[in-house]
């Protein structure tokens, strides 16, 4: 993959009429039903995409900047810092990266990030990210169904969950020198929750190929979960029976749940989670049940204690 736009490192840019300018561009590549087309993909370090705009998920709430996107982010190989990503960026080394997809099976595929962006159809989908933390944006993330990616590698009968993995790299990632987490980072999902429409594999961002502070070159986007299970720069996606392993969890279980949906009923033994902060905003908002994705969703665990399993 080559190099990302990682917007010149944005924060330097002081004149917000640049910035603003920048903004409407983006605006307007975005009210296109289709932008460019892929003949355009990777040339002349554009990265822009070829998408439709998906109008059934997506909210209609005010996105959040660029630059609020990509300078405020959790992805602790980059460091803990909420800069520390923008910061390292470069330090994420996304060349030749391969996906695979794996486990219990029919077809296992390793598939390369050129392919994963030109063989499936592309969307954008305008979702809110909900941060454990209790802040929240809304991204206008471009990528697909996972389950479109899981169907064609056929999963056994024994399939019942989704375990996810992210980059290890520990010479080039800062943050894989300290044992914050149990590297590298891994997340999983019910198989049932991966296939939901609302699941997503991410590519891109504001019209073009993920920033590397976002995840790049591939991330889940789980929009009616905390942000940890959005999980960045993944490399392998394994088909299992049990459910899996996950980094926050095994780091802290009684703070962070296997489910761990958006839930305001259920406080962090630190911190209430009825409250949110949405990034750029002053006045605090109320956090709704599964994000606000609960029609689209709640059906999956309808006989479940979600105070129990949190
Ligand atoms: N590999 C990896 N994925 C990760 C993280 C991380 O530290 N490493 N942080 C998670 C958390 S806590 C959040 S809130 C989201 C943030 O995504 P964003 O920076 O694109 O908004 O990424 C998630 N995915
Ligand atoms: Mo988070």
């Amino acid at each position: 993959m080559k190099k990302k736009y990682i917007l010149d490192r944005e924060d330097k840019v002081t004149d917000q009429r640049l910035f603003t300018k920048r903004r409407e561009i983006i605006a307007g590549i975005l009210s296109a039903p289709f932008v460019l087309n892929t003949s355009n993909l990777f040339g002349k370090g554009e990265n822009y995409l070829s998408f439709k705009k998906d109008m059934q998920y997506s909210t209609n709430e005010q996105t959040n900047t660029i630059k609020q996107i990509t300078s405020y982010n959790n992805f602790y190989e980059l460091g803990s810092g909420k800069r520390d990503p923008l910061i390292n960026a470069d330090k994420l080394n996304t060349e030749n990266w391969k996906l695979t997809v794996d486990g219990l099976v029919e077809n296992p595929i390793t598939i390369d990030t050129e392919d994963l962006i030109t063989k499936f159809s592309l969307e954008e989908r305008i979702y809110r990210l909900r941060c454990v933390e209790a802040w929240s944006m809304v991204i206008p993330w471009i990528g697909f169904e996972l389950n479109q990616l899981i169907k064609k590698a056929k999963p056994l009968a024994s399939a019942k969950f989704v375990a996810f993995q992210s980059i290890l790299d520990r010479d080039n990632l800062p943050g894989q020198r300290r044992n914050t987490l149990n590297w590298p980072y891994r997340e999983g999902l019910r198989l049932d929750e991966a296939m939901n429409p609302l699941t997503i594999i991410s590519v891109g961002l504001y019209g073009r190929v993920l920033p590397n502070q976002n995840g790049s070159p591939v991330r889940l986007v789980v929009p009616w979960k905390y942000g940890f299970k959005s999980i960045k720069s993944i490399v392998k996606i394994s088909l299992v029976s049990d459910e899996p392993k996950t980094s926050w969890n095994e780091q802290s279980p009684n703070e962070y749940g296997f489910y761990s949906n958006v839930n305001p009923n259920v406080a962090h033994p630190r911190w209430s989670q009825r409250r949110e902060r949405r990034i750029g905003e002053f006045k605090k908002r109320d956090t709704e049940i599964f994000n606000g994705y609960a029609k689209y969703v709640s059906f999956l665990y309808k006989n479940m204690d979600l105070k129990k399993y949190f």
